[in-house]
């Protein structure tokens, strides 16, 4: 894979094309699935008003959607219908929300920006932002039971469980807070295996298991057989150390303008990251390298596969 440039350094311009072509991309997933996010969110009068606003608040935000455009280019590359796709692109996108709003709590990381804006305690209340998660967790399953066809929605709402609880999201991120705050055993001091095991271990279940269930539930919506599932999940696995990495190495050197929310967080913390054990140079590098396993895993998955090849080819080097 082509090298990606330092954020300090001029960017190419075919590293430039390159970005354009994923921004348009992901812009075209945003015309989608944004309007079909916004009905997700709309409720009758028995929803509270101020919940719903919070609601609306936190799933309309301006993100990427980077879990919705994996759910609809995975059943594209298995010959699937964006359409078939959509249930698991917002439900998807309903747990990352709801996430966001409960990892920026103050009990959490404790962060006042997201997306650009206040983040949700901060523009409404502590109280209003937990009941948000909550409703917008419940949501997710929601939309999966009821628009996911009868004899894939059960499995639907099986593998979004599994990424979504102890084992996976809640689990790694629990995991992270206990290494934050105290409660495992202080690895800053442990051999470079160790130190690289467990950051392994949390970046695959915080970060990387709702990739993975964006990816299979976009194949399962196509109809996918099991190669294509398990080329899917090569794909998600090396896609979702590569991002987590970049995002690491976005708070290590980012622009929080840029970025959309505050960095500088983890060095200041002591928190294991890979650019704080290994260095932002060789972190890069290992990113680099993740993000070439997982475009090479999409080429595998054939010409379809084409927006998942170019977004892992992107995803290290992105700004946001
Ligand atoms: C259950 C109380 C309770 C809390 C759960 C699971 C959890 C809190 C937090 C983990 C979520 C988290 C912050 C994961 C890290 C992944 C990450 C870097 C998210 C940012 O994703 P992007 O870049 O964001 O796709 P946008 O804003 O573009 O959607």
């Amino acid at each position: 894979m082509t090298g990606c440039p330092a954020l300090t350094e001029p960017v190419p311009p075919h590293a430039q094309e390159a970005g354009a072509s994923v921004a348009s991309a992901l812009a075209r997933v945003r015309d989608f699935i944004e309007p079909r996010l916004d009905r997700a969110v709309a409720f009758s009068a028995d929803a509270a008003p101020r919940l719903v606003e919070a609601m609306r608040y936190a799933a309309l935000a301006p993100g990427k959607r980077l879990r919705p455009a994996l759910a609809l280019w995975a059943a594209e590359a298995c010959g699937g219908s964006l359409e078939a796709a959509a249930p698991a692109a917002i439900a998807t996108e309903l747990i990352h929300a709801y996430s966001l709003v409960h990892d920026d709590l103050p009990a959490m990381d404790d962060d006042d920006l997201r997306r650009g804006r206040p983040t949700c305690h901060r523009a409404f209340d502590e109280a209003t932002a937990i009941l948000c998660g909550d409703a917008l967790q419940a949501l997710a399953f929601e939309t999966l039971a009821r628009d996911m066809p009868a004899a894939s929605a059960a499995r639907a709402c099986l593998v979004l469980a599994r990424a979504a609880g102890a084992e996976a999201l809640v689990g790694g991120q629990a995991d992270d807070l206990a290494a934050e705050r105290g409660w495992v055993a202080d690895l800053t001091a442990a051999p470079a295996a160790e130190q690289v095991a467990w950051m392994d271990r949390i970046n695959r279940r915080k970060t990387g298991a709702l990739f993975l269930a964006a990816l299979e539930l976009g194949g399962l919506a196509a109809g996918a057989d099991a190669a294509r599932l398990t080329l899917l999940a090569r794909f998600g696995r090396s896609f979702g150390q590569a991002f987590q990495i970049a995002d690491d190495l976005l708070d290590a050197e980012g622009d929080e303008a840029a970025v959309g929310k505050r960095v500088g967080k983890d060095a200041g913390r002591g928190k294991l990251t890979f650019p704080t054990v290994e260095g932002v140079a060789a972190a890069r590098m290992r990113a680099e390298r993740l993000g070439a396993e997982a475009a090479a895993a999409a080429a595998e998955l054939g010409p379809a596969a084409v927006e998942l090849g170019r977004l892992a080819s992107w995803i290290v080097g992105r700004r946001h």
